[in-house]
């Protein structure tokens, strides 16, 4: 495929794009800096970007651009493209569902496909108890349903979150994520009642599982008290925060704190869930079973979807009403989300996100091997990261992470950071890209360090 085929008509996306990289133009090329410059004179500054292209298609393990390039994706749109963009599964639902209607509104009128997701998150889900299920849009909308449902059940006020978390960008969501810049800084007040305990982090804390758990709970009893205590919430795996892997023990031992003081434990599973961590729901790797558990990103295969998931007796708890929204479990959404739970169960996505992580790991690990930047390799599945530090201190160096993921992407491979330190590079592929094309993006991350 040429540049002017791409121009005449852009491809379809999925898996029939050609795996392949192709730089057809230095990034941004000269369509991609047009849209790019529409975007800086119509869209608030605020909304930054990542990679500067005009993304036209996508599929399989690349991202096309306005001018051609093919890239490497090694992101997967923040972990929610994992069963891989435009799959076709779920653009046949999509395509379905959207002749059919667009909305009702469940709130109104409740349709089949909303309820079908629910007994399918009822049944995915950790834990063999009795669960229900409700639908919203985005991941914070989620965790902020989570927290009202926990302190309607318990009929308690105060949450836990904890050092280096992400929930969101909404009010209440920013005051449990951790980090101020970009994500709160100016944007306050935030909401009251949240309080911040530090987490299992094996790298810079040195600390066990349980070491680390008891010097959180020892917080949580002195500053806090159970009585006051709705819920507590945490990512199995930090996202944002840096792929923060906790110490064996770390979480089992909070849950088991939680049951014995009718804390409500919610699991935030909105980045680690649906197969990305070689498990369909990263808590089944520490052996605990939540209360409820938050899920959105790859639920639904692109289209914007989220849940809330747990114990029928805590979704229960409120009132007929209490929970709900315009757009929550939008029909389309559902229709994309009941394809995409189809393909995690039926189609090998746990295996392959494993068969990933066999790859990423052992070749990131042998780059450490060579070059003492790299201070920490880290992460289960297809969601791995490698923690750049200056060798000589271990003082995180954001510096060399920024240049490296900037070199990556001008060579065509789409790179994440992430980490409180902004030192950390993740790689969360979708669970669709080819053995070769992932090779190709990880030599491009190696000469993208060797040449910095
Ligand atoms: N909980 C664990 O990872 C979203 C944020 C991107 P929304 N993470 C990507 C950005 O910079 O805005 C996330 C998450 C965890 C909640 C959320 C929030 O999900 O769908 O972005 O609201």
């Amino acid at each position: 495929m040429s540049a002017t085929d791409i121009i005449a008509a852009p491809p379809l996306g999925g898996p029939t794009l050609p795996q392949e990289r192709r730089m057809i133009t230095s990034i941004p090329g000269p369509r991609s800096t047009e849209l790019l410059e529409r975007k800086s004179r119509a869209v608030a500054a605020g909304v930054g970007h990542t990679v500067p292209i005009s993304a036209v298609a996508a599929g399989g393990g690349v991202v096309v651009d306005a001018d051609g390039n093919s890239l490497i994706d090694l992101g997967s749109g923040i972990a929610v493209t994992s069963v891989g963009n435009a799959h076709p599964k779920v653009v046949a639902a999509v395509q379905a569902q959207v002749a059919q209607f667009t909305h009702t509104c469940f709130m109104i009128s409740p349709y089949e496909s909303y309820v079908e997701v629910a007994e399918a998150l009822n049944r995915v889900t950790p834990g063999d108890h009795e669960k229900k299920s409700a639908l919203f849009n985005s991941g914070a909308e989620a965790v902020e349903n989570a927290v009202k449902i926990a302190r309607k059940y318990t009929k308690k006020q105060a949450v836990v979150a904890f050092d280096h978390a992400y929930h969101g960008r909404t009010n209440l969501t920013m005051a449990l994520t951790a980090k101020s810049m970009p994500y709160k800084s100016g944007f306050g007040p935030f909401a009251s009642e949240i309080y911040r305990v530090p987490t299992s982090y094996p790298y810079r804390d040195g600390l066990s599982g349980p070491e680390a758990a008891t010097k959180a709970i020892s917080l949580i009893e002195k500053q806090i008290g159970a009585d006051n205590l709705a819920a507590v919430i945490i990512e199995p795996i930090q996202g944002e925060g840096g792929f923060i892997v906790p110490a064996e023990g770390f979480l089992p031992t909070v849950v088991e704190w939680c049951r014995a003081n009718n804390v409500v434990f919610i699991a935030d599973e909105v980045q680690t869930g649906f197969a990305r961590t070689g498990a369909m729901f990263a808590s089944e790797l520490f052996g605990i079973v939540p209360d409820l558990v938050t899920t959105a990103k790859g639920i639904a295969g692109g289209l914007p979807l989220a849940a809330v998931t747990g114990r029928a007796e805590i979704m229960d708890a409120s009132h007929a009403g209490g929970l709900g929204g315009t757009y929550g479990g939008n029909p389309i959404a559902c229709a994309a989300a009941v394809a995409s739970i189809d393909v995690f169960e039926n189609d090998g996505l746990i295996e392959r996100a494993r068969e990933i992580g066999e790859i990423l790991t052992p070749r990131l690990t042998a780059l450490q091997a060579s070059d003492p930047r790299i201070g920490d390799v880290r992460g289960a599945g297809a969601m791995v990261a490698a923690e750049f530090v200056h060798p000589e201190t271990g003082e995180p160096d954001a510096a060399l992470t920024g240049a490296v993921a900037k070199a990556c992407i001008a060579a065509g491979v789409i790179v994440l950071t992430c980490g409180t330190y902004g030192n950390v590079i993740r790689f969360l592929p979708p669970l669709s890209i080819p053995d070769a094309l992932l090779n190709e993006g990880l030599d491009v991350v190696a000469s993208a360090l060797a040449e910095n």
